[in-house]
């Protein structure tokens, strides 16, 4: 397993709506376990293959934070809203892609989501709670759309524009 480079916002690749995943392959099984090592390894709650540069829609998350209860870590290939409630639910958001810029997004609070696994398996499960909120930032990835995109332009403008010089720091280490 290798931890992989996440992109960070701005990057073009994160703005592309992420194709169909149409094969189950040893290969994107082993991408989803590389995918959970780097989510793990970052740390975070989830992750969207285009944060590692593949254009697919495939993500992983595990939301249990408890170090004492057992991990549930989760792989969902071209997952779907299929329901969403009509209640809300407001969450301090951040993002690997955006490191240490935090906001509050207002999201459906329990969404019901179908997905395929990596058995070719049809799923079909109900969120709640951060695991709600997470998959929801997660399938947004796959459609190109940030945290961010949620916010003012003004507010969306300054996050930026500090990424572009962490970006430039970084190139410059
Ligand atoms: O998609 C991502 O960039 C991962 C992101 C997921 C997420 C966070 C918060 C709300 C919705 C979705 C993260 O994991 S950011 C890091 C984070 O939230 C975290 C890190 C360590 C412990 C607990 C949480
Ligand atoms: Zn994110």
């Amino acid at each position: 397993m290798t931890v992989r480079p996440i992109l960070i916002h701005p990057d073009p690749r994160l703005k592309k709506v992420a194709e169909p995943v149409t094969a189950i392959t040893d290969e994107l099984r082993a991408t989803a376990a590389d995918m959970l090592q780097t989510m793990y390894e970052a740390p975070g709650i989830g992750l969207a293959a285009p944060q590692i540069g593949l254009l697919k829609r495939m993500l992983v998350m595990d939301c249990v934070k408890d170090p004492d209860l057992p991990a549930r870590p989760m792989v969902l290939i071209n997952p779907e809203v299929v329901w969403a409630s009509e209640s809300t639910n407001t969450y301090e958001e951040g993002c690997l892609s955006i490191p240490d810029q935090y906001a509050d997004v207002v999201r459906p609070a329990e969404v019901r989501v179908r997905w395929t696994d990596l058995e070719g398996a049809a799923r079909e499960e109900h969120f709640t709670g951060l695991w709600a909120t997470c998959v929801q930032h997660e399938i947004d990835h796959l459609n190109g759309r940030l945290f961010i995109d949620y916010l003012t332009p003004l507010k969306r403008q300054l996050i930026t524009r500090k990424m572009e010089k962490l970006k430039r720091e970084r190139a410059r280490m």
